[in-house]
């Protein structure tokens, strides 16, 4: 089991707390599908994602990007057992959706780059360090059921 320290919960919770989550939702999700084209596959039934600025304001996108930061509030709100968390998810991904646990982390990226941009100078390696550790976790968590 991942371990945290006091500081790093304290972090997590300080930056979902301080997030919007219809503006970064949508961002994180579109700049995925714009720099990873091939994750689009999934999208196939969300409409037109034509090109950069067709896919960063599709409603069905924006909004499924926002679905996909309160999936992650689960795993802030149950820090101490975010494979158990999402268990029934990654069964969900893999089983249904059939999606390639490899995208998961590009996502993750993809909110990462989002959240520093939006955060500024207050993304300090010490709050990275922590977002990164959460957001490996969860990664690894949604890629459990597979095999
Ligand atoms: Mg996934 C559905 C969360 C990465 C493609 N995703 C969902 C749902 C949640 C979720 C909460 C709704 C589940 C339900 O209806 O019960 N997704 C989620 C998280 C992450 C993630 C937390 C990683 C951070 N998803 C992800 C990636 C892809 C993807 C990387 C594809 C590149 N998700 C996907 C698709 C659906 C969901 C295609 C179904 C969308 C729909 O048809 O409405």
């Amino acid at each position: 089991m991942v371990e945290w320290s006091d500081s790093e919960r304290s972090i997590i919770a300080g930056i979902f707390s301080g997030l919007d989550y219809n503006d970064i939702g949508p961002k994180a999700l579109s700049r995925c599908l714009i720099v990873y084209p091939w994750t689009q596959r999934y999208f196939g039934a969300f409409g037109n994602l034509f090109n950069a600025e067709a896919i960063k304001t599709n409603p069905n996108i924006a909004a499924h990007g926002v679905k996909v930061l309160h999936g992650l509030d689960r795993a802030v709100k149950n820090m101490d057992s975010i494979k158990e968390t999402y268990a029934e998810l990654s069964v969900l991904h893999s089983e249904k959706l059939h999606v390639d646990p490899d995208n998961f982390k590009l996502l993750a990226d993809c909110l990462s780059i989002v959240v520093a941009g939006k955060m500024g100078n207050a993304f300090t390696p010490e709050i990275q360090a922590a977002f990164q550790k959460f957001l490996a976790t969860v990664v690894s968590a949604l890629g459990r059921q597979y095999h």
